[in-house]
């Protein structure tokens, strides 16, 4: 909720009355009015002077720049062809009207047979990993968790990433959930929990497949479920049984006892409910990691229990579906993945001539930075950049466009943590000349004289659209309504059994086995895929194991800039245990390079009991303007794929660190 005094924003806060927030903001969006207004923002058209890089710029009117942009499109779509367009957009904005959820641009692209633009930076692998179980990755309705009597939070570090469902976290402790935190590094959600289990990363399909052999060794396997709602156990319970505890506790360096004491747990304790986010799934084996701990429920059966199941992302539960008009485009297109932008950037034969990046910062989000770097440098390469700030991916930018934020735009957001609609009415006029991502797109297309008339639907027209998907969850829902009260329940049953009537799959049945994972080239029964750096134990000269989490007080690489979060953040620090920084003569506080063969990142040494031996850790976010050395975390990060989805590997990296 925003003030508006004389047309400026002068206060927010959260609405009390928001039944999954109940009013609490995070420590970066409490900062938000301050951003927007901040003296960095981006407020005009701008043009490059400088070379690539140097982020040296002239304003230019909004005509100048739409001129140069749809001479330049023309031309390459006249000399190389629609494909040689990368319209590069990211997470920046999750919305339905002005971002990646729902495609904003989309039609436009289409029009001039652009590429298209594999957004799988995040989630991808483990939503395609539980998909092959649950038929959907759609779990749990996480307030839920208030009915729960054991909570494994599990790769996820929730007091950091999405703090509001820690308050029925707490209300299930209230009411007696014992609460474990399955993570490498003893986060700040590992502090709280009643155990914190320290696993090996890369390894946790193990775990699960060890917990499960003591659930069946106590005999708590939920037969009833298993027979008329499973498919493949026998096949799944042959997997089960090669991974006895003591197995698992090789493999996954944690104490047998502890295995044991957590599988007699998990046998006994109804509803159990999993908490598991995308930090597992940053890994080579992560999209099976999430298909493994999808089939937990599936043998306690905790799915037929309110406060039971599992829970990834719920934004599968919302049946909005925008309307990308893929008929526009003039002939099939090549699909270019985000994950692999220097790659892509590096390729001969079907060169990219223009790459358009929008609510994306590759120059500090991406994996292998250097050679993203050496791509934008590129002559021939035409970059064209909407954003708010001068991130290190301006830099890099031939045209810059002044966009719009959250309070100057409309739009319609879900969420993948909670069930409600939310309707973004623009409390304030844009500052300058900033415009939003749909009125960017429905200039330069009437620049360039399209005729195509849904190029020029307007917001609230696209809203009414995304609105009447004719989905059940929808039913009620009018764009009327969600601006009179701004938020809106889905149409679910509270609790909600997500798959009392089936899961979808293509036996109705939650699957152990799944013929479309062999059809897509992997396992038929759920099991372990280890991760690079679980592989190779032991592998020289790069022997530590690289995680890169969320950091708490940046959101990606945005809130990068602001001073006061920059400066509550500190310097950049790399968690090493203190046997890994001994044999390495390393002191607390010192200044270390941390390298590989993909480059390398200057942090600060903390001498740490948090992060297991062989484990180091360093936060995202970092801009590289802003940091000692120039770099971060992703100059480390291998531009490699995931089991699934050619997910990112931001967690499965070798390197080796030593004192500057
Ligand atoms: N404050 C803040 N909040 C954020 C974000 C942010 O940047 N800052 N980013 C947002 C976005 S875009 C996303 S996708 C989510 C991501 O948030 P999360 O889903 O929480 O993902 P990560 O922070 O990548 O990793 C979570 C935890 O997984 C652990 N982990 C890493 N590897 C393994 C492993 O092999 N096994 C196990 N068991 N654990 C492992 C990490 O140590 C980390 O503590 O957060 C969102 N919320
Ligand atoms: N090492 C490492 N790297 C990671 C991760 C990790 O765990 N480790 N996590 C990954 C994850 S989960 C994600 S989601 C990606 C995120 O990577 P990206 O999708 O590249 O997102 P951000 O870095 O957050 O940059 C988003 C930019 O969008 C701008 N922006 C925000 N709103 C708008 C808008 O409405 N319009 C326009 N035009 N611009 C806007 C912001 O100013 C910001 O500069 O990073 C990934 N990078
Ligand atoms: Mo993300």
């Amino acid at each position: 909720m925003v003030t508006v005094r004389d047309g400026s924003a002068v206060k927010l806060r959260g609405n009390p009355e928001h039944p999954f927030t109940r009013g609490a903001l995070c420590v970066k969006v409490n900062r938000y009015l301050e951003h927007a207004a901040a003296g960095d923002r981006i407020l005009h058209p701008l043009r490059r002077t400088g070379r690539k890089g140097e982020g040296r710029f002239e304003r230019i009117s909004w005509d100048e720049a739409l001129d140069e942009i749809a001479g330049r499109l023309a031309d390459i779509v006249a000399t190389h062809g629609g494909e040689a367009i990368w319209p590069y957009q990211g997470t920046g904005t999750l919305g339905f009207i002005q971002g990646e959820e729902g495609r904003a641009g989309r039609r436009f692209w289409n029009v001039l047979g652009a590429s298209e633009h594999d957004l799988n930076i995040c989630s991808r692998a483990g939503n395609i990993g539980l998909r092959y179980t649950q038929g959907s990755p759609g779990g749990m309705d996480t307030e839920d968790f208030a009915l729960s009597k054991l909570i494994l939070l599990w790769g996820t570090n929730t007091l950091t990433s999405g703090h509001h469902l820690w308050k029925f976290i707490q209300e299930g402790r209230a009411n007696g959930a014992y609460v474990v935190a399955i993570d490498p590094i003893r986060t700040r959600t590992a502090d709280q929990a009643d155990e914190h289990l320290p696993i090996r990363p890369g390894t946790d399909a193990a775990l699960a497949l060890g917990l499960l052999h003591v659930v069946v060794s106590e005999g708590a396997e939920d037969r009833e479920f298993l027979a008329n709602h499973t498919l493949g156990w026998d096949e799944f319970r042959a997997e089960i049984m090669k991974y006895p505890p003591a197995t698992v506790a090789e493999i996954t360096g944690l104490s047998e006892e502890s295995i044991v004491a957590l599988g007699r747990r998990l046998a006994h304790t109804r509803p159990t409910a999993i908490r598991a986010t995308m930090g597992i799934q940053r890994h080579a084996g992560g999209g099976t990691a999430m298909r493994t701990i999808s089939c937990i429920p599936g043998v306690t059966g905790d799915w037929r229990h309110p406060g039971g199941g599992v829970s990834y992302s719920t934004s599968a539960h919302y049946g909005l579906r925008p309307d990308t008009r893929d008929d526009l485009l003039p002939h099939p297109v090549r699909s270019l993945t985000m994950t692999r932008l220097a790659e892509g950037l590096e390729d001969i034969e079907n060169p990219v001539k223009c790459l358009w990046v929008y609510a994306a910062n590759p120059m500090g989000s991406t994996s292998d930075q250097n050679r993203i770097r050496r791509g934008l440098l590129r002559d021939d390469l035409f970059t064209v950049v909407m954003e708010q700030f001068p991130t290190d991916t301006v830099d890099y930018a031939d045209i810059v466009l002044p966009a719009t934020m959250q309070i100057e735009h409309a739009d319609l957001h879900i969420g993948y943590g909670h069930m409600y609609l939310v309707w973004n009415e623009p409390a304030v006029a844009p500052p300058g000349e900033c415009l939003s991502t749909t009125e960017t797109f429905r200039r330069i297309a009437r620049h360039m004289g399209l005729t195509e008339p849904s190029l020029y639907d307007s917001d609230l027209e696209l809203a009414e659209q995304l609105l009447s998907s004719g989905h059940p969850a929808l039913e009620g829902i009018t764009l009327d309504r969600l601006r009179k009260e701004g938020w809106v329940r889905l149409n679910y049953p509270k609790p909600f059994l997500p798959y009392a009537e089936g899961f979808p799959t293509p036996s109705g049945k939650l699957e152990f086995v799944s013929e479309r994972a062999v059809a897509d080239g992997l396992d038929r029964v759920a099991g372990y895929v280890p991760s690079r750096t679980a592989r190779q134990k032991r592998r020289k000269p790069y022997p530590l194991t690289l995680i890169t989490p969320a950091s708490h007080t940046f959101l990606n690489t945005v809130f990068g800039n602001n001073p006061e979060l920059l400066r509550r953040a500190k310097n950049p620090r790399v968690l090493i245990s203190a046997e890994d920084a001994e044999r390495r003569e390393l002191v607390d506080g010192a200044r270390v390079r941390v390298f590989n063969e993909h480059g390398e990142f200057h942090a600060e040494v903390e001498i740490s009991d948090r992060v297991r031996r062989g484990v180091v850790a360093c936060e995202k976010g970092r801009w590289l303007k802003h940091t000692i050395g120039g770099a971060n975390p992703n100059a480390v990060v291998e531009e490699g794929d995931a089991d699934m989805g050619r997910g990112p590997l931001y967690h499965d990296n070798h390197v080796e660190i030593a004192a500057v």
